[in-house]
């Protein structure tokens, strides 16, 4: 298992918490999600055979939120 920590622009709230920590648990081989709002972090622990950072990134884009 890898760590990867995303940088999400724009989230604001539960609701928003929610929509990108469902979008990542989606997504086989994520194993755990981690949303910090304050500072937008997003810890995800991932299986590199199964997930790439991209599929991440284009998850977390698809609920309308921007990756640094
Ligand atoms: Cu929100």
């Amino acid at each position: 298992m890898e760590k990867q920590t995303l940088d999400v622009k724009g989230m604001s709230c539960g609701h928003c918490r929610s929509a990108v920590e469902g979008a990542l648990n989606d997504l086989n081989g994520v194993s755990d999600v981690h949303v910090d709002l304050d500072s937008g972090k997003v810890d995800v622990t991932y299986d590199t055979k199964e997930v790439t950072v991209k599929d991440m990134e284009d998850a977390v884009e698809e609920q309308g939120y921007d990756v640094a």
